[in-house]
């Protein structure tokens, strides 16, 4: 399996984010990347290449173009004002709100494009996701070139992000860019399984009345886990999209064999889908060790999940999420990965 790398993705350095009101070091950080990397490595999965750029074109298939403009330009904005170091939001349109109206104020800016305070916006946030948004879709054209399936490193993670906001550390989506991608180069329809322990909103916002992209995504249950507010079993999908999105909330501190039921769910949905291509959204945050999730899996466990994913026999693209134990994060990709090989 090829691995297209986003060298680019140090750009993107939080120094902090917010955890109880303390500023802690941030969990997203640049050596999740090399771990994955240097894993991909010694494991000898196969080449590993870089981003052939796409341009805006098919982000703007996803992403609302003000949303984008706003991303672009939005720490030069920052540190025109004064700002120093990383951007946060502190203001949202809540309920009873406009959020049809675009402030000129850069704060309010920040609020009307984001769903959270824990996503700094740093100088290089732009340059890291769209170069990220690049390796989705160069993997795209080798799949359609006909490779069985191809693996996207990249970092910040995408998908929180919806089609006009950011959260969750994630600016754009790149398992979304993909998907839709491949839906603009033949496919007529594409499955999306997102198994990153935190449920991935920004994909369900952006196909959530489409019918033509199903989404499964099995995760912590939002009554405890982040992001809270979306990711519940009665969101089924709306209009066209009706029946193809499925959320499995599992509560937290659930056990491995509970989490691999819910897969085999997931897959038979996909399968009944008849999907011509699949995104998997790859986190391993589901593994015990995760300092910010609460599912049980060991490393042992990863390479069953690529073997699972393998018997749906689609042309499969793996877009990395999440997993913050960063010294089990290499084997944990690499075992999914693997596991898929060889299946
Ligand atoms: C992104 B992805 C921890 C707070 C957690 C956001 C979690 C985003 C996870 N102090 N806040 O889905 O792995
Ligand atoms: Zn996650």
């Amino acid at each position: 399996m090829k691995t297209i790398y986003n060298a680019a993705h140090s750009l993107h350095r939080a120094a902090h984010e917010f955890f109880r009101g303390e500023k802690v070091p941030a969990f997203e950080k640049p050596e999740r990347a090399d771990w994955v990397l240097a894993a991909v490595q010694r494991t000898n999965l196969g080449e590993i290449i870089a981003p052939a750029p796409h341009g805006d074109g098919p982000i703007l298939r996803v992403h609302s173009k003000p949303y984008v403009d706003f991303l672009r330009s939005a720490h030069a904005e920052y540190l025109a004002l004064g700002g120093t170091g990383d951007a946060f939001p502190a203001a949202w349109p809540i309920r009873g709100m406009r959020s049809d109206v675009e402030p000129k104020n850069f704060a309010a800016r920040m609020g009307l494009y984001s769903f959270d305070s824990g996503s700094p916006l740093t100088a290089g946030t732009w340059a890291a996701t769209r170069a990220g948004a690049d390796c989705a879709l160069t993997a795209v054209d080798l799949l359609n070139a006909g490779e069985r399936s191809v693996f996207v490193l990249t970092r910040p993670p995408g998908h929180h992000a919806g089609r006009d906001f950011f959260g969750g550390y994630c600016f754009l989506n790149h398992a979304a860019i993909a998907a839709q991608a491949l839906r603009d180069s033949g496919c007529a329809r594409v499955a999306v399984l997102d198994v990153d322990y935190h449920h991935g909103n920004g994909t369900q916002d952006i196909f959530y009345d489409r019918g033509d992209v199903f989404l499964a995504s099995i995760h912590g249950d939002p009554m405890t886990e982040y992001p809270f507010f979306l990711g519940h079993a009665d969101e089924t999908g709306s209009g066209d999209g009706l029946g193809a999105n499925l959320n499995i909330p599992l509560a937290a501190g659930s056990p491995v064999e509970s989490w691999f039921a819910a897969l085999d769910h997931a897959l038979s949905r996909i399968e009944a889908f008849r999907p011509d291509a699949l995104v998997v959204s790859l986190g391993v945050d589901t593994f015990e060790g995760d300092p910010i999730s609460h599912f049980k899996l060991k490393t042992s466990d990863y390479p069953g999940i690529g073997e699972r994913i393998a018997q749906l026999k689609l042309p499969t693209l793996f877009a990395m999420e999440g997993g913050y134990a960063v010294a089990e994060i290499g084997d944990n990709v690499a075992g999914v990965l693997q596991g898929f090989e060889r299946a």
